[in-house]
């Protein structure tokens, strides 16, 4: 099984800032973490952060035809594009929306998520460890 990791803007900052908000580990320690799991669930994972809606589109669409799940965090990215969510809804992909805050417990403008309907589920306010849960999730879903 494959998975693709996406990782929207600003997470490159973890473990620098807002540590209270998103946790103390980098970016880099949850993607050695998530390829870790992966070898154990027999998944093999790749990882892609951007800062850039458009890179993050096209790492989408190239994933059809090998990836077999997605699990993305799209950071602000989820209350703002219908891109990704018409990216995500062409290429079919079964996706597992990630975020490491309890969005629902923050303003009221981090709600609402443009890739939610057309997600299989929502992970929230698990910090770093939801990553590992909606992986384990992904290892769990039927193929079509
Ligand atoms: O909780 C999450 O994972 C979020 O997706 C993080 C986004 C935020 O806009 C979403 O509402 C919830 C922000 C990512 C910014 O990442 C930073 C990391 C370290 C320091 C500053 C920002």
């Amino acid at each position: 099984m494959n998975v693709l990791v996406l990782h929207g803007p600003n997470l490159n900052l973890l473990g620098a800032r807002e540590p209270e908000v998103y946790g103390r580990e980098t970016l880099g320690a949850i993607d050695a973490m998530l390829e870790d799991e992966g070898r154990k669930l027999g998944i093999d994972v790749h990882t892609f952060q951007s800062n850039i809606e458009g890179e993050l589109v096209t790492a989408i669409q190239d994933a059809r035809g090998w990836a077999d799940a997605i699990v993305i965090n799209p950071a602000a990215y989820t209350h703002t594009s219908v891109a990704l969510r018409d990216a995500i809804a062409a290429v079919g992909i079964p996706t597992i929306e990630v975020h490491l805050s309890n969005v629902y417990a923050r303003e009221l403008f981090r709600h609402h998520s443009y890739i939610a309907p057309i997600a299989v589920g929502q992970i929230c306010g698990f910090g770093a460890e939801g990553y590992r849960l909606a992986l384990i999730a992904a290892s769990r879903l039927t193929k079509p």
